[in-house]
């Protein structure tokens, strides 16, 4: 896929501890509608016929509103349902075995949370890099820590754009500049707020603004 890092700039990643009865695929559509520019179906405790049934829902909306859609960690179901490409952590799925299932066509994300890691996934093929936790985050719990300071070298230091993760607020976000971040992927501040469009509108104006002064 020929992948634009605007795309990057505001990207949600999607959790079912936030669902308090709605569906998840309302869930997205609020967050598009409020100005996310990428969406992530992260579904840690579902086995696979479930991943592929949740999958599919999510990704009816984001063709619907031309979202690109990833799926976390698992490249079968990537495939099965068209999505727009994988996120993969670095003790999941090798990057190169990845980029050999899905083709040259397909968004491959890694998280990296050094410098190394960063380099060493640009250089398997990723094309873009999720860094973090640069925040304190509940939301994940064996979530390592990453400095602004690292966090500036690792943008320094590849190509492929960089997007920061963990904690990520709109109390915060501000800290983040001048980082050289191409965007922030973020749970909770989005998918835990009452009013979801309404989280992801201020986030998004917050980017733009904190983010590319
Ligand atoms: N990955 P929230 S931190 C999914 O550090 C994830 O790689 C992280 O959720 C990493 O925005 C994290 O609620 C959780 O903090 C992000």
């Amino acid at each position: 896929m020929n992948f634009n890092k605007d795309k990057l700039l505001l990207y949600g990643v999607t959790d079912r501890s936030w669902l308090k009865g709605d569906t998840l695929e309302s869930q997205v559509e609020k967050a598009i509608l409020g100005g996310i520019t990428s969406i992530q179906l992260r579904e840690k405790d579902l086995d696979h016929d479930e991943f592929l049934i949740s999958a599919k829902k999510v990704k009816r909306i984001t063709d619907q509103y031309k979202v690109p859609f990833i799926i976390n960690d698992n490249v079968e179901i990537a495939l099965e349902v068209d999505a727009d490409g994988v996120h993969i952590g670095q003790s999941d799925e090798d990057i190169i075995q990845a980029r050999k299932k899905l083709g040259r066509n397909k968004i491959i994300g890694v998280s990296a949370h050094n410098v190394l890691e960063a380099i060493m996934a640009e250089e398997n093929g990723a094309d873009y890099i999720g860094v973090g936790a640069v925040f304190h985050t509940n939301t994940k719990s064996d979530a390592g820590t990453v400095s602004y300071e690292t966090l500036k070298e690792i943008c320094n230091r590849v190509k492929i754009p960089v997007v920061a993760i963990g904690g990520i607020t709109r109390k915060n976000i501000m800290k983040l500049s001048g980082s050289g971040i191409d965007g922030v992927a973020v749970i909770s501040a989005i998918f835990g707020e009452q009013d979801i469009t309404k989280a992801s509108q201020e986030m998004h104006l917050l980017v733009r603004k904190e983010l590319f002064k």
